[in-house]
């Protein structure tokens, strides 16, 4: 598949490799001789421009055992682009000034749940897999927002029956857990998540072993106790999805055809507890810190980067605003921001990091003016029902308890309730991506502003106990009313959200 015909470009493979244009860097190791030691399930843009990022630089280092084995869990159209690659890819790192591209080789295999699951199974039981690792977003860990498994969605109940191939992530873990306890009881595993959630370890460790005793599956509840950590991490990088801008791009910078290049913005932070059953890579090369607290970490990043892309996604799709880029460039979504970080969120933040958020916020705000990322707020805005308990809901339980105001957080969650309508700023109607669309997307809609608000606030899935409160839903409904007959940009200047 690499050769092509004299005068068009050939696909990036391995064996094309030594065409590539000088100025594009590429693996400085031969991947041919590398070995899998950690399996990811996700294999999508982020794990792509992070975690198998790292693993790039650990094999350039010399450590051959530790390349990846990409596992596609749902949709394998895109990831199968990547097979007549050799598993190669190109990373355009996006800078103000310019945009780097970089050959990873670090994904070895790619597999595709569905359709090799034998593969996978052995993937996930051979001793010389020592870390799983997921990126599966908030919704693919299966529990509800108190924390309990969701024992009733349709694909955790399947694989509770003993479903082939499993259907969900933990089905999958469940699997694998097996298997290897039978073959290889002695071989110790780290199960790694990577998604934008607060004790993310300790969330897959609860929903796993919830999992395990709803299958009674005691003997591997067991086998984890003893053989498996679950370390909480925090991972950052802003990684839109791949446009048909990236592979042109790609080609331009390279050489090379590449199916399924990512781009991503030049920051990078990966903040991880040292806690690996079975060896990891020396990943501190490449700029990972370990420490013992990683949730400070996690609560800061949730609070304000995830907290101001939601607001940004809400407020700015609607209007009009595209991209992350364009929305912020809004003096009224600028100043709103601003005021949501400086006076709501951070001050909720935990004491370990408080200090750190208005630097952090700066630098959050550099982030997300980088005109080459092209974040769209659409992207972002998919799946708020999964998002808005982690990333708004704690400030606002939190300040509510401590009776201080709650102004932007109000205008934030007005802001949602209005996108679920699926109707923009001109009329014209937009999907809404969200597990929950069905069930709020008529609520949201209805004519009364008050009685929209106050019957997605009195959703528990969402916000437990918060609808009890009038005056909650009260500011709300008057900042849904305003933004539907204003708009976000005139609604947030009657607010006061306006450049000083
Ligand atoms: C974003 C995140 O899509 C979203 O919800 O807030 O993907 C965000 O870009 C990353 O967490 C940045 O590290």
């Amino acid at each position: 598949m690499t050769g092509a015909p004299s005068g068009q470009p050939a696909r990036l493979a391995l064996a094309t490799l030594a065409r590539l244009r000088p100025g594009a860097r590429g693996p400085a190791y031969d991947p041919r001789r590398c070995s899998i030691g950690h399996v990811h399930l996700g294999l999508g843009n982020f794990h792509r421009a992070h975690q198998a990022v790292h693993a790039d630089t650990a094999l350039a280092s010399g450590e051959h055992r530790w390349a990846i084995a990409g596992v596609n869990l749902r949709n394998p159209a895109r990831a199968a682009a990547l097979g007549p690659q050799d598993g190669l890819y190109t990373l355009l790192e996006r800078e103000a000034s310019g945009t780097r591209a970089r050959i990873i080789g670090s994904i070895r295999q790619t597999l595709c749940a569905h359709s090799q699951p034998n593969h996978l199974l052995e993937r996930l039981a051979v001793p010389e897999t020592r870390i799983v690792s997921l990126t599966i977003t908030e919704k693919g860990y299966g529990i509800a927002h108190d924390g309990a498994l969701d024992v009733a969605r349709a694909d955790i109940a399947a694989d509770l029956q003993g479903a082939w191939p499993p259907r969900s992530a933990l089905g999958w873990l469940a699997a694998g857990i097996r298997e290897r306890m039978n073959r290889h009881p002695q071989a110790g595993l780290t199960l790694l998540s990577c998604d934008n959630l607060s004790r993310n370890g300790q969330t897959l460790q609860q929903a796993l072993r919830q999992f395990l005793l709803a299958q009674q599956a005691t003997n591997s509840v067991h086998w984890i106790e003893r053989h498996a950590s679950f370390p909480d991490s925090m991972v950052d990088r802003i990684v839109p999805a791949t446009t048909h801008l990236d592979e042109q791009q790609a080609l331009a910078l390279t050489g090379l055809e590449d199916a399924w290049p990512v781009g991503a913005e030049g920051f990078s932070q990966w903040v991880l507890e040292d806690r690996f059953a079975a060896g990891r890579p020396d990943w501190a090369r490449s700029g990972v810190q370990f420490t013992t607290e990683v949730a400070g970490w996690e609560l800061m990043k949730l609070r304000l980067l995830n907290a101001a892309h939601s607001c940004i996604a809400y407020l700015g799709d609607p209007a009009g605003f595209d991209t992350v880029d364009t929305a912020i460039s809004s003096p009224e979504i600028r100043a709103f921001v601003d005021a949501f970080w400086r006076n709501e969120a951070s001050p909720c933040l935990p004491a370990s990091v408080r200090p750190l958020a208005l630097g952090h916020c700066q630098r959050l705000l550099d982030r997300f003016d980088n005109p080459a990322i092209g974040h769209r707020t659409r992207q972002i805005a998919m799946d708020g029902s999964m998002k808005i308990p982690l990333r708004w809901l704690p400030t606002l339980r939190m300040r509510l308890e401590q009776g201080q105001p709650v102004k932007a957080l109000c205008f934030a969650i007005a802001a949602w309730i209005r996108y679920l309508a699926g109707i923009d700023e001109r009329g014209r109607r937009y999907p809404v991506v969200d597990p929950a669309a069905d069930r709020l997307g008529p609520l949201a809609a209805q004519a009364d502003p008050a009685l929209a608000a106050r019957s997605v606030m009195h959703d528990v899935g969402v916000f437990g106990d918060l609808g009890q409160s009038q005056a909650l839903t009260r500011e709300i409904a008057g900042a849904l009313a305003s933004l539907r007959e204003l708009g976000s940009t005139a609604a947030l200047r009657k607010a006061g959200w306006q450049a000083s």
